[in-house]
């Protein structure tokens, strides 16, 4: 062996050994988080930040890079420590201030708020899902955009996951789909540790891992407990080498290694070592135990080569694309506005307007079918719109007419099939999104409680994913109440950063749609009917009805100041709608008022606000076929809220909306006796 190797291997260690010092530091010092697991993968991370991904740390967001999930992301200081090494950005004082308020170091690696952190993780089995969306994403680019001589969509997604990772649900089924799809750019390191949170995993997780993605249709490779620099970064090159079929590389690792007293614990998991475990394992590295935060600096200045090899890598695909710019202006061009987030010019124009008088429309329609046809006006204008459902299509209606399936081996699709897999999908999707996509899933709303962590998580990330939910009612009748969603859109509402949007008929769905599209920093939920409801005059419904998230549909008669309110979403604007006229036979003043997007509205100004619901009208009653949870607040003490307070029932539509009281009759009668609670007179006067 030659010196210059001996150094090198050395040098080699340093590095490790320094991505786990920080570690367990910059916990030992945030008095919180977990030291041991970012220990035992520190070979890992170093080896791929340094030797085999294509990466530029000093242009974080080049296109063209090799993605990097860490799906186990409680072992966040793996990430950090790794990010700052190689030059992302992060600053030695950022691992000090680990886990503290304002911190770009969050307990939990946070999409946006370091350079390096493609998506959010923590809640485990969402980063390796949505790890298979961007593998799916890179594949779907590269059959829409590659040309021969010309491959500028090059690169792929490497995932570290643990046993957590493994164990969740979702990740079967995005891992499930992705061996489907034969996603052989996606690459996963399962640290197969033997240790979660209440000890060894042979407690609960005894199953042959690599039996069961053998059986997804992966390529497995188990390193066993050979962690050597080259063993992983030739275990890497093959997995590369697989082109057809995505690779798990299952490497028995050993939490918190080198620890006298925690190493192979659970007490390493989540918890810093303790000052004097710190000590002792420093010692076992051979490192200056009363150094914290120490970075040799031949360490830093090895890392940071990464930035000159990103460079060059980078530099080369600049090349490369100045080429393909010159042979396909138009595909570039189209790529590089995906690549940058931006929707074509003038891509909203011409919204469809639904019109009663026009046979082919009628005079009722679902919106879901309203929504098939928005989709397919939307999927002309926006090239880069992509989705699917969780088996059905046929009921959500979201299938892009002509747009191709995307199956194993022809991405060039754009209708995705993800099976009966909702919390896959919307993982997926997610994944889908940050890789540039307008994607969006459907499923019924009742099986949004499915997928509903992964919506959280677009949320969380502020990514604008579109989720589209059918059925969105006890009015999907005969299914009965395991089909009927009752508390789902309450639920959704309380979601910070989403928007859910109930269009009440096709003009507003068409809205809808335009609304979600416009989104760059919110994902949209769409709560469709099934049933058929009436289709308004367009003329009726403002342009901006959705942006408002309310506005006044009919006002009261002869420019009369109101006496109720009647404000209803969805299909209960048309039965609102009907109790204005029997109000209205009585001789009452009323406004009905339809309200597509509630967190919308509550962004409004007082102006308009009050413009819509003057404060001096305090008899209002809200409709809506779900929890009242939320509606109070809108309707005042004295208002009445028309919902359900319990399950719904299986029969005809028709009459289950009868028997839990969504007649017009009920809603005229509770606004009679909101009015008599008031005395609307006394108010108005
Ligand atoms: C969905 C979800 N459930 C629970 C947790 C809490 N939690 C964090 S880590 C962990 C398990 C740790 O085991 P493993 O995934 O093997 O990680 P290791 O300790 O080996 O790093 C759990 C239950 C979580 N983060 N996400
Ligand atoms: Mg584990």
């Amino acid at each position: 062996m030659t010196t210059s190797t001996i150094d090198a291997r050395a040098l080699d260690e340093l590095c490790v050994n320094t991505i786990r010092t920080l570690s367990m530091d910059a916990v030992q010092k945030a008095n919180s988080g977990h030291p041991g697991t970012p220990m035992a993968l520190a070979p890992l991370a170093y080896v791929l930040y340094t030797r085999v991904m294509r990466h530029n740390p000093a242009s974080p967001s080049w296109f063209d890079r090799d993605r990097f999930v860490l799906s186990a992301g409680h072992a966040s200081m793996l990430l950090y420590s790794t990010l700052y090494l190689t030059g992302y950005g992060l600053e030695l004082e950022d691992l000090k201030s680990f886990r503290q308020l304002g911190s770009p170091t969050a307990g939990h690696p946070e999409y946006g708020h370091a350079h390096g952190i493609e998506t959010t993780t923590g809640p485990l089995g969402q980063g390796i899902s949505t790890a298979v969306g961007m593998a799916l994403a890179e594949r779907m680019l590269a059959a829409r955009y590659n040309r021969p001589g010309h491959e500028i969509v090059n690169h792929h997604t490497w995932v570290i996951a643990s046993d957590g990772d493994l164990e969740e649900g979702v990740s079967s089924e995005a891992c499930s789909l992705a061996g489907h799809l034969g996603l052989g750019r996606l690459i996963v390191f399962y640290d197969d540790n033997h240790i979660s949170i209440e000890g060894d995993t042979g407690l609960a997780f005894t199953e042959d891992v690599a039996k069961r993605f053998e059986a997804y249709g992966w390529h497995v490779q188990n390193l066993g407990e050979d962690l050597a620099l080259d063993s992983l970064e030739a275990a890497a090159l093959a997995a590369k080498e697989v082109e057809d079929r995505p690779s798990l590389v299952i490497l028995r690792t050993h939490i918190a290694p080198g620890s006298p007293n925690k190493q192979d614990s659970a007490k390493a998991h989540g918890e810093p070592l303790g000052v004097e475990e710190v000590r002792l394992t420093k010692e076992a590295y051979g490192w200056p135990a009363d150094e914290p935060f120490l970075v040799p600096e031949e360490v830093l200045y090895h890392c940071r080569k990464a930035i000159d090899r990103g460079r060059e890598a980078e530099r080369e695909w600049r090349a490369a694309v100045d080429a393909y710019r010159q042979a396909e202006p138009e595909a570039w061009a189209e790529l590089e506005r995906i690549v940058e987030g931006r929707l074509p010019e003038g891509w909203d124009s011409g919204v469809p307007r639904f019109d009663p008088a026009d046979e082919r429309v009628g005079s009722t329609l679902a919106t879901r079918k309203a929504s098939h046809s928005v989709i397919q006006w939307a999927a002309e204008r926006v090239p880069n719109l992509v989705g699917g459902s969780a088996d059905l299509a046929p009921s959500t209606l979201t299938l892009i007419e002509g747009g191709g399936d995307v199956e194993k081996g022809s991405y060039a699709g754009r209708n995705l099939h993800f099976g009966v897999r909702e919390h896959g999908m919307g993982a997926i999707v997610n994944g889908l999104v940050l890789h540039g996509f307008r994607a969006f899933g459907s499923t019924f709303l009742i099986f949004s409680d499915y997928m509903r962590a992964a919506i959280r998580l677009a949320a969380l990330m502020r990514i604008p994913s579109i989720f589209v939910f059918t059925h969105d009612s006890i009015g999907l009748g005969e299914d009965g109440p395991t089909h009927q969603p009752v508390e789902q859109l309450a639920g959704l509402r309380a979601m910070p950063n989403l928007y859910v949007v109930r269009p009440a008929g096709a003009n507003e769905t068409a809205l809808a749609w335009q609304f979600a599209l416009r989104q760059t920093n919110r994902p949209t939920a769409l709560a469709l009917t099934r049933q058929g409801v009436p289709v308004w005059s367009p003329d009726d419904v403002p342009a901006d009805a959705v942006e408002r998230g309310a506005y006044v549909l009919r006002d009261a008669r002869d420019g009369r100041e109101p006496d109720v309110i009647l404000i209803g979403t969805g299909s209960e604007v048309h039965l609102c709608a009907a109790a204005q006229e029997l109000l209205e036979a009585d001789g009452l003043a009323v406004r009905l008022v339809s309200m597509p997007c509630v967190d919308r509205f509550h962004e409004q100004d007082d102006a308009y606000r009050d413009s819509v619901l003057p404060p001096g009208v305090r008899a209002r009653v809200a409709v809506e076929a779900a929890s009242p949870l939320g509606w109070h607040s809108l309707v005042g003490d004295q208002g009445a809220v028309v919902g359900m307070e319990t399950f719904g029932a299986s029969g005809p539509a028709a009459a289950v909306l009868e028997h839990f009281g969504f007649t017009p009759e009920r809603v005229a009668e509770e606004a009679r006796a909101v009015l008599e609670r008031v005395g609307s007179a006394s108010v108005r006067g």
